[in-house]
């Protein structure tokens, strides 16, 4: 049976992978784009009541090596619980306030200890990447948790690409800055633009991946459209959106939340149980869309293959 979409998830904001890359295809073949014009009807259909919907489209594979089996939270979860300052610091607002965002046109700056740099359109950066489906769980610093499936590929695929120098130690995200897109960085809640980093070997590592995607279409705005980091082994606050940047650096770059409140946030931010927050205890989670609370796992169930990168380090040192 159907039912009224009880979401208020716009059109707009469900944008189908395979519609977008395939205006792509069309546009390269010298179609108009209004050719596929898609009814928000038909859209909203496949997404009635934020179920999780139909299985992605053949082009997307599951990487099932690299996801987790647990049932992934619904699209509406992950789409209307977000942490987005750049439109307000509660939960529901960038779902409210992020459709002021225009992810496309959109271009990503490469610069840096790299051999390959400059400014690539969105469409240069996605060209020839296998996208894959990653089921992965995600762990907020504020003790929450969601499983989601990314749409995306490795960051490595990527930064190969660039051929990164051997002084090429770190790497540095950067989310647009623009105040008439981005309303909230007209308050100096956070120093703007939102920036992040990795050492390469993070950067690098099979896990690391950019997400253009999740539920097998484009990403929502407030979820990060078009290009966000996602690495699953840290808290979410690594997870830099909208990324206008990727610099690769010597030195370890400043991050957001460790300028705002260095005792707090640390540049490493591997979820860890045994490391609480000042404020609050890290051990446990509240799995979005569940009441019972999950034992919060060493870099959050990622260790068998995450620990080696941090083999003699003193990860109380450098939370
Ligand atoms: N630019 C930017 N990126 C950001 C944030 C932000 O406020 N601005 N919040 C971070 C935090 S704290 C979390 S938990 C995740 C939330 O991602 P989600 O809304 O897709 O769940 O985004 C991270 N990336
Ligand atoms: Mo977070």
């Amino acid at each position: 049976m159907r039912r009224p979409p009880t979401g208020h998830i716009a059109p707009s904001e469900i944008t189908p992978a395979e519609v977008f890359l395939s205006r792509r295809k069309l546009i390269a073949g010298g179609l108009a784009a209004g050719a596929l014009a898609v009814g928000p009807h038909a859209i909203l259909t496949a997404h009635a009541d934020g179920a999780p919907v139909a299985p992605p489209p053949p082009e997307f594979k599951r990487n099932a090596q690299y996801s987790v089996t647990e049932a992934p939270n619904s699209l509406q979860d992950i789409s209307t619980y977000n942490n987005f300052y750049e439109f307000g610091t509660d939960k529901a607002d960038p779902h409210e306030n992020a459709h002021t965002l225009r992810p496309r046109p959109w271009s990503v700056t490469v610069a840096g200890n790299a051999e390959v740099k400059g400014t690539f359109t969105l469409e240069d950066i996605l060209k020839g990447l296998a996208l894959e489906e990653r089921v992965y769980r995600f762990r907020c610093v504020e003790a929450w948790s969601m499983v989601v499936p990314w749409l995306g590929f490795p960051l490595a695929s990527l930064l190969q690409r660039f051929k990164p120098t051997a002084n090429a130690k770190y790497v540095e995200f950067t989310t647009l800055y623009d105040p008439r897109q981005m309303p909230g960085e007209r308050y100096a809640i956070l120093q703007w633009p939102y920036v992040e980093g990795l050492r390469i070997d993070e950067a690098m590592h099979p896990l690391t991946i950019l997400a253009f995607g999740m539920y097998g279409r484009v990403l929502p705005n407030q979820n990060g459209a078009p290009l966000r980091l996602v690495v699953p082994w840290k808290y979410g606050f690594k997870g830099c959106k909208s990324i206008v940047a990727i610099r690769l650096t010597e030195t370890e770059p400043p991050t957001t939340w460790n300028r705002a409140a260095p005792g707090e946030y640390g540049f490493y931010s591997n979820v860890n149980p045994d490391v609480d927050h000042p404020r609050w205890s890290q051990k446990t989670e509240r799995r979005i869309g569940e009441f019972r609370r999950h034992n919060t796992l060493p870099f959050n169930g990622y260790g068998d293959q995450v620990a080696a990168l941090y083999a003699g380090m003193d990860l109380k040192k450098y939370y």
